[in-house]
C-alpha cells in the first residue's frame, strides 16, 4: 500500500470511529457523508461529565497567535508566538478549576490549541479536523473545561509545525491539598546537625 493510499485508508477509519463514538454517545446518527460531527460544548453528555469533575474557580485567558520578533541570546528572529513571547506565558490553575481560554488567530494560518496531557472534554482537545473545526485566520475560538488533575503541563497548536515555530507554553495545575511544608527527611538532618 503507497503511503498515500495507507494515509486515505487511516483517516477514513478515523472517520468511521469518530462518526460512530458520537453516535453512540448521542443515540442518534449525526455523521453524514464521511464528514466527522462535532460534539458541542453545550451538549448533556460534556455537562454530565464536566459536573462530575466539580468544577471551581473560572480562570480566564486571552491568548493572541500572532508573529512576533524573538531574542534567541542575541540572535533576533521573525517567527510565531503566544501574545509576543517565546515560551508563552504560563497558565496557573488549581485542581478542579476551569480554564476558559479565548484563542485569538492572528496568524496568516489556520491554527488550534491541544493541552497536552490533561485529561479533558473531547471538544477542546485542539485537534483540528478530529475534535473540532481548525481556527481560521483572523478567527477565535474559546476552550473551556475543567484541570481536574494536578501537575505540570504545556499547551500547543495540533497545526503544522507551528510548535516548532514557538507557539508553545506551561500549564500548571496545583494541588490545593500540597502543603508545600518541608520534607521530613530534611528537617530531620537540620536537628541532627
Ligand atoms: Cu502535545
Amino acid at each position: 500500500m503507497s503511503s498515500f493510499d495507507r494515509r486515505s485508508f487511516l483517516r477514513g477509519g478515523l472517520l468511521v470511529a469518530a462518526g460512530a463514538a458520537v453516535s453512540a454517545c448521542s443515540g442518534t446518527a449525526v455523521s453524514t457523508a464521511g464528514v466527522p460531527a462535532f460534539v458541542g460544548p453545550s451538549a448533556e453528555q460534556v455537562r454530565a461529565a464536566e459536573a462530575a469533575r466539580h468544577p471551581g474557580a473560572v480562570r480566564d485567558v486571552v491568548l493572541t497567535a500572532q508573529r512576533a520578533l524573538v531574542d534567541l541570546g542575541g540572535k533576533v528572529v521573525d517567527t510565531w508566538s503566544y501574545d509576543g513571547r517565546v515560551p508563552g506565558a504560563q497558565i496557573r490553575v488549581k485542581a478542579g478549576e476551569v480554564v476558559r481560554a479565548r484563542m485569538v488567530n492572528r496568524l496568516p494560518a489556520d491554527t488550534s490549541v491541544h493541552w497536552h496531557g490533561l485529561a479533558l472534554r473531547n471538544d477542546a482537545d485542539g485537534v483540528p479536523g478530529v475534535t473540532q473545526p481548525p481556527i481560521g485566520a483572523g478567527a477565535e475560538f474559546t476552550y473551556e473545561f475543567t484541570a481536574p488533575t494536578p501537575g505540570t503541563y504545556w499547551f500547543h497548536p495540533h497545526s503544522g509545525p507551528q510548535l516548532d515555530r514557538g507557539l508553545y507554553a506551561p500549564l500548571i495545575v496545583e494541588d490545593p491539598h500540597e502543603p508545600l511544608s518541608t520534607p521530613p527527611s530534611a528537617s530531620r538532618s537540620a536537628a541532627i546537625g
